[in-house]
């Protein structure tokens, strides 16, 4: 086990543990961050709503301008006009909200043409979209409202990449357990080495995340790799190089996903030895066998959640759940009893 965390710099006997959560871009790593917020930390104040409201109408904007672009040789006068409005923009979310909003109403107007509604709807079929904007289009009236303000239920279907790293503290009891976010895509994982380093000797646990629906998807870094095949092979890394001492906990996440898409794609598509076919049960238990697999002969013990990130009740409950391993680990610790 990665050593027995910190205590409190202030000399109280609260002990302080990190916990860095990994796994591929995508995986729904910040959104279980936003969910730990939500359910254990009070959620989001008013800034924090304004902040991300200002994120989705930008990300919203940029993506009907793509569309936009497509299709503009067949734009008439008029709706050339909005566009070339939009285009000659710098589209950021620390822009005044008058302005954002400004271009959310031309982004409104060109949602209204048929070759932009034409473009997106072909996209969408062709599932080019991930579910981050396809929520956005289907609420674009609401965003573009004044009165809007984000609701916890947009903010967790909203993907903003992370790239910087981010912490949040749940004090519970007796324990401090900081959790970290950091990119997930190939370029930011270099971060993620002061973890494996554990100076501190406080990282006891890695979360490793891990969307279960990633068996139907090609890495938006390299649409040649196959996004649960990436997992897989990051997790044996992490395993078995970085975090050899370290405790896992995987979330198969993205379980709401999986429900629909095991229904109809085989994962024999992407696994040649899976013969289950389109069987819920079959196919998780395969998922996590070879999950088990990579993880093996350092990790005898790997801990699973089947989550849903997106849903706050049940992401409480896994928090409640790790919180008891940490309550375990210190009493064991302070007892001398080793764990
Ligand atoms: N339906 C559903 N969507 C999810 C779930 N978990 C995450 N998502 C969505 O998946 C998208 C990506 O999630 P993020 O949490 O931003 O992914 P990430 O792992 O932090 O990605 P990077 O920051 O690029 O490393 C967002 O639109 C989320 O709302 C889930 O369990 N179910
Ligand atoms: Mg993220």
């Amino acid at each position: 086990m990665g050593g027995g965390g910190s205590k409190g710099s202030k000399g109280d006997e609260k002990v302080q543990y990190d916990i860095p959560i990994l796994g591929a871009a995508q995986a729904g790593k910040s959104t279980f961050f936003k969910a730990l917020q939500i359910a254990k930390l009070g959620g989001f104040n008013s800034d924090e709503r304004e902040d991300w409201t200002k994120r989705m109408r930008v990300a919203l904007i940029k993506t009907v301008l793509k569309a936009a672009v497509e299709v503009e040789d067949s734009f008439d006068l008029e709706i050339k006009e909005v566009y070339e409005a939009l285009k000659k923009e710098e589209i950021v979310p620390t822009a005044r909200k008058h302005e954002i909003l400004d271009w959310m109403q031309l982004s409104l107007n060109l949602l209204k043409n048929d070759h932009v509604k034409g473009i997106l709807k072909k996209q969408e079929d062709a599932k080019a979209y991930d579910e981050s904007t396809v929520h956005l289009l289907s609420k674009a009236e609401i965003f573009a409202s004044k009165d809007y303000l984000a609701t916890e239920d947009d903010i967790l279907r909203f993907r903003w990449k992370t790239t910087d790293c981010e912490e949040l503290t749940y004090d519970c009891d007796q324990v401090s357990l900081r959790f970290l976010d950091c990119g997930g895509q190939r370029e930011l994982r270099e971060r993620w080495i002061q973890f494996a380093n554990n100076e501190k000797g406080n990282v006891h646990m890695i979360i490793y995340v891990m969307a279960l629906d990633g068996y139907t998807k090609v890495l938006e870094e390299d649409k040649k790799t196959n996004c649960m095949m990436e997992s897989i092979k990051l997790l044996k890394v992490l395993a078995n190089k970085y975090f050899k001492q370290t405790e896992i906990c995987v979330f198969l996440n993205k379980s709401d996903l999986y429900e629909e898409v095991i229904k109809t794609k085989d994962p024999s598509s992407v696994f040649s030895k899976y013969t289950g076919g389109c069987d819920y049960d079959k196919g998780l238990e395969f998922i996590k066998s070879e999950l088990v697999n990579v993880c093996q002969p350092l990790h005898d013990k790997v801990r699973f959640h089947l989550t849903s990130a997106i849903d706050v009740n049940q992401m409480s409950n896994v928090i409640d759940s790790l919180k008891s391993v940490f309550l375990e680990l210190n009493v064991k610790m302070m007892t001398g009893i080793e764990y």
